[in-house]
């Protein structure tokens, strides 16, 4: 039997994971799909909901619920993941909440491109970003931070936030969005690590100076080897990723029969081209089939039928994913990214008996 149910890894702020070893459909049930949270879930309703948008623009405007949801939409399939999934599987360990493999999930989102709120707005000459803010607010944990409470933030360069399919969302999977998916709107910035993908979405600043927020800036960043040493970046785009959902770590798999391995594969801006498949440790590897066809910014399910040895082992399985930018999953983990992008090949280990 599969354990149908959320993993709990943190009670407050509430922090659970999918049950990635349940992965069934191309997508994500609303009420399996991780939740993330910096801060207690705010308590807001769609009668006196508004979304500010100002800023660096020629008409700043307030837009309440309904005008938002009277206004054209679009609908799209999104895989999102949060930049510290599986990082339970660093050694040494890493600080942050220990997620295994199921801080990702894949949902169909309904909203308004932002960009049409941005050409309402009318961005000024020179803007160059564009701040999304959401309506939690509390103390953030890591140094450096401010003295105070903050509002979770995060920004966009501009020309992505202009991009037809980022959107401001309230609905997902055809249902409102749930409290802790950030009712009433949130925003789904395809293709870039969640933590973009701002909830309970009530501000967004258009601005001509990058954002040094502290989300953007001591969370959610990564160092980059230039001319002048190691400089900080904020994450962006998603890393080409596979993992495997079946068999589990730790499963014990019938000697001498053929077992069905399943799992997902996702990468940012480029899509999902090949994923193979290693029952030995990486020494040799066999192709996958792809079971989803190429939908831009969602995962593709992949299956492998693996005949297991007649006799009692061990085995160590490992799937390499490949996209059409040439991208190949790594082996190791990059410690520029810190406790971040965790995509190298994760190890599940059984027991053939
Ligand atoms: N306002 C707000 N938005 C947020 C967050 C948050 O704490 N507050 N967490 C971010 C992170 S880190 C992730 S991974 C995703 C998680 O979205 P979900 O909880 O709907 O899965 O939301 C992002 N948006
Ligand atoms: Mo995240």
């Amino acid at each position: 039997m599969l354990c149908e149910t959320l993993i709990v890894r943190e009670e407050e702020p509430l922090n659970v994971e999918s049950p990635f070893d349940a992965l069934d459909g191309f997508l994500t049930p609303n009420d399996l799909f991780y939740v993330r949270n910096h801060f207690p879930i705010p308590e807001l309703d769609a009668s006196g909901y508004e979304l500010r948008v100002d800023g660096a623009v020629k008409n700043p405007f307030r837009i309440g619920y309904e005008e938002l949801r009277s206004m054209g939409s679009q609908t799209r399939v999104v895989t999102l993941e949060c930049a510290g999934n599986s990082r339970s599987f660093l050694t040494p360990r890493e600080s942050g909440v220990q997620w295994a493999l199921g801080a990702v999930g894949t949902a169909e989102w309904t909203g308004v491109p932002l960009r049409e709120l941005l050409n309402r707005a009318q961005p000024m000459d020179g803007a160059r970003e564009v701040v999304l803010e959401g309506a939690d607010r509390g103390k953030p944990l890591n140094e450096p931070k401010p003295g105070g409470s903050i509002r979770f933030a995060r920004s966009l360069p501009i020309q992505k936030a202009m991009e037809a399919e980022v959107i401001a969302a309230y609905k997902m999977n055809g249902d409102e969005l749930a409290p802790e998916h950030g009712y009433p709107v949130r925003a789904i910035v395809p293709g870039y690590y969640a933590m973009a993908s701002v909830k309970w979405l009530t501000q967004i600043r258009v601005t001509r100076d990058p954002f040094q927020g502290y989300w953007q800036t001591t969370e959610y960043g990564y160092w980059k080897d230039s001319e002048d040493g190691a400089v900080r970046h904020p994450l962006t785009t998603m890393m080409v990723k596979s993992q495997i959902a079946r068999p589990r770590n730790g499963e014990i798999v019938a000697a001498n029969s053929v077992y069905r391995v399943v799992g997902a594969a996702w990468s940012g801006e480029s899509d999902v081209t090949g994923v193979e498949l290693s029952v030995d440790g990486g020494q040799t590897w066999d192709t996958a089939r792809l079971v989803d066809g190429i939908e831009r910014y969602a995962w593709r399910r992949w299956e492998c039928d693996w005949h297991t040895p007649g006799k009692t082992a061990r085995a160590r399985l490992l799937a390499r994913a490949m996209d059409a930018s040439g991208a190949v999953q790594p082996e190791a983990h990059d410690r520029n990214y810190g406790n971040y992008a965790i995509h190298f090949t994760l190890p599940v280990e059984v027991t053939i008996a």
